[in-house]
């Protein structure tokens, strides 16, 4: 994508907001997301930082957004600080914004280059008593990578050590946890191609198949039908390799009488869709495994009744706890009994169903939200409750994205095969034609 997929009116709208909620004489800054070296001269894929995304459309890398709506000289209210022209650097990457044409994004007015941005931080920042800075807070921080806003924040810390610091996450996550009806259009959108590819596995998956076909079968269907790519690596786990939740080698040969388990989503505008659906590879559901499924469904279709207002991420994860329990002792895995001697903090469901039912979902795949704060309509999460048996080679996850309502959620993946009657109808394939007699 080369383009914000949004009118700048979004951004702009997007920006107040965030005033409103800042504390006065306050300068808030967004920075970009780093270019991500791979080897040699080559580059990871680049994906801007989605708050900076959100409050400026500009999908380039070195962007700085300052927001200070206090600042007494109106055209330091809001300042976009892009990449200098460079005609050298543009025959090889491509064409970089002109101040112009980063306005027609982003809607802000004043844009500089970034190099100047050492010189006008004085002039905001002298201004304010607070600096808010978006470091990222939700990212897995497993390594001792040093992103741009954890250098920043160091730089400023340095430059301006008397400043108070806040953080502009929790702020953030509470504007993008409810969307506007744009976001939701491309969401919907992003789900529909979704079905496309899954519609395609299901009339191309055979026994023999290697799980990188069937990942292939869904790249094409996403590629084509206009989104960026996938959302998020995609889990093609067949056989017991359902049980390792964030599998994605998908390199292994698939076999009759075996399921295998898809976890995948388009990405279209920046937006994602999050799907799992676990289907057998011959087109038929062994009596085991219709059982197994169906409890996953039960427990879809009840988790799905309290996506509602009322109710948060956190509480909702521990009602699925107790729906998986009653399905867990119904399967034979555990008694009631076993569960009243249990130790509260280690519960027993926890063995076969050990990951969040629902997660928000928009910009970031899980995307960034308050887990105790009760939902709002508005609000897309997933609902994808699972059971994992590793002792029979099993791994079974059902998960569409929900639309938060007054009442029950608008499922947005409704049109997407989940009925196991209906997945193995749509897996029938056409028997050949008799040779001519
Ligand atoms: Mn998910």
């Amino acid at each position: 994508m080369k383009k914000a997929a949004f009118q700048p009116s979004f951004f702009i709208n997007n920006r107040k907001k965030l005033a409103v909620l800042l504390p006065p004489k306050t300068l808030a800054l967004f920075f970009a997301n780093d270019r991500m070296p791979r080897s040699g001269d080559q580059h990871f894929l680049f994906r801007q930082n989605s708050d900076l995304y959100y409050m400026s459309g500009i999908l380039q890398p070195d962007t700085i957004l300052a927001v200070c709506p206090d600042h007494p000289n109106p055209r330091y209210r809001e300042i976009l600080f892009i990449q200098h022209a460079d005609a050298v650097r543009e025959i090889w990457d491509g064409h970089r914004f002109s101040s112009k044409e980063a306005t027609a994004v982003s809607g802000v007015e004043t844009v500089i280059h970034v190099d100047e941005f050492n010189q006008v931080i004085d002039d905001i920042a002298y201004p304010s008593n607070y600096i808010y800075v978006n470091v990222a807070e939700d990212i897995k921080r497993d390594n001792e990578l040093v992103t741009y806003d954890l250098r920043m924040i160091n730089y400023l810390k340095t430059r301006f050590p008397l400043h108070q610091y806040g953080r502009l996450a929790p702020l953030m996550a509470s504007l993008r946890f409810v969307k506007y009806s744009e976001e939701i259009h491309v969401i919907q959108n992003a789900c529909e191609i979704t079905g496309k590819a899954f519609n395609r596995v299901l009339s191309a998956i055979r026994p023999g198949m290697h799980e990188y076909e069937i990942e292939a079968e869904m790249t094409c269907e996403i590629m084509r039908n206009g989104a960026s790519g996938h959302a998020f690596l995609p889990i093609v786990a067949s056989a017991k390799n359902a049980c390792v939740l964030h599998y994605n080698v998908n390199s292994r040969l698939m076999q009759e009488g075996e399921l295998v388990l898809l976890d995948f989503g388009a990405e279209l505008s920046y937006y994602c869709s999050d799907c799992s659906r676990t289907i057998p590879v011959s087109g038929r559901f062994t009596p085991r495994q219709r059982q197994l499924y169906e409890a996953a469904l039960r427990v879809f279709r009840k988790i799905m009744h309290i996506i509602r207002p009322g109710f948060s991420i956190v509480q909702i994860n521990m009602q699925a706890g107790r729906f998986w329990e009653e399905e867990h002792v119904r399967l034979g895995l555990y008694s009631m009994e076993d569960v009243r001697r249990q130790d509260p903090d280690q519960p027993l469901y926890r063995k076969y169903f050990m990951h969040g039912v629902t997660h928000s979902l928009g910009l970031d795949v899980h995307d960034v939200c308050d887990r105790y704060q009760p939902l709002e309509p508005g609000a897309i999460l997933t609902c994808e409750p699972g059971i994992y048996i590793p002792e029979e080679g099993i791994g079974i996850r059902l998960e569409n994205d929900m639309l938060v309502t007054p009442s029950d959620p608008i499922d947005l993946m409704k049109h997407i095969p989940i009925e196991p009657d209906e997945i193995e109808e749509r897996m029938k394939k056409p028997t050949p034609c008799p040779p001519p007699a």
